[in-house]
């Protein structure tokens, strides 16, 4: 008897022991194990190299040209993202002074080892630098977003910004030029050219 009192008195509490914090409540567990966060990418694809420099070669005054340059950027990434494009660096060089140059008065420094300096071309072409929205390989301004239309020579610092572009987009990137009917042979054999800047950065909601 003493031992059966024994055992309900200790049955009686670990009872209260255990009934003191075990109020039921109701509860429906889940588990979810083994869970990773991974960074997004933002990833901006030009189908071209990325230390490509956009040069113009074999332009004729009154010369004009569409597409001169074409390229598909594609967020490759896995965000939606801001396109950004800048320019940079714009070159203007004489390439040699030909006798027809001389003749309409063009001249040269002293130093022409410099591809980048002393030609006339930059200065008297036109680009129109766009993203081809509605893609007709044509720009129509309702249409389609421009970048830049204005002379190679002012080109340095002209940027697009903050151009929405949701995962998996592509852009046609485009570039027409023309050349000042009324130049003369100064810009013979002049090469100009420029550096095209690109960046995807991530969109905050
Ligand atoms: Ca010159
Ligand atoms: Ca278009
Ligand atoms: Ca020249
Ligand atoms: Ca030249």
């Amino acid at each position: 008897m003493k031992k059966i009192l024994g055992l309900t008195i200790a049955a009686l509490l670990v009872m209260a022991l255990v009934g003191g914090g075990t109020w039921a409540y109701f509860s429906d567990p889940e588990q979810s194990l083994g869970n990773t966060i991974t960074a997004g990418i933002l990833d901006i694809t030009p189908d071209w190299d990325g230390s490509a420099v956009i040069t113009f070669t074999d332009v004729v005054p009154g010369g004009t040209n569409v597409n001169v340059f074409a390229t598909i950027l594609t967020n490759a990434g896995d965000m939606d993202g801001y396109l950004q494009i800048d320019f940079a660096n714009p070159t203007n060089g004489e390439n040699g002074l030909m006798e027809p140059e001389i003749d309409d008065g063009d001249t040269v420094s002293a130093d022409d080892s410099s591809t980048a300096l002393y030609g006339e071309l930059a200065a008297n072409m036109t680009v129109t630098i766009y993203l081809d929205i509605v893609d007709d390989n044509v720009y129509v301004a309702l249409d389609d977003t421009l970048v830049y239309e204005g002379l190679v020579s002012g080109i340095s610092g002209v940027q697009l910004d903050d151009e929405p572009m949701v995962e998996a987009a592509t852009f046609d990137f485009r570039i027409d030029y023309t050349v000042d009917s009324a130049v003369n042979n100064v810009i013979m054999s002049d090469i100009a050219g420029f550096d095209i800047l690109m960046a995807l950065t991530q969109q905050i909601d």
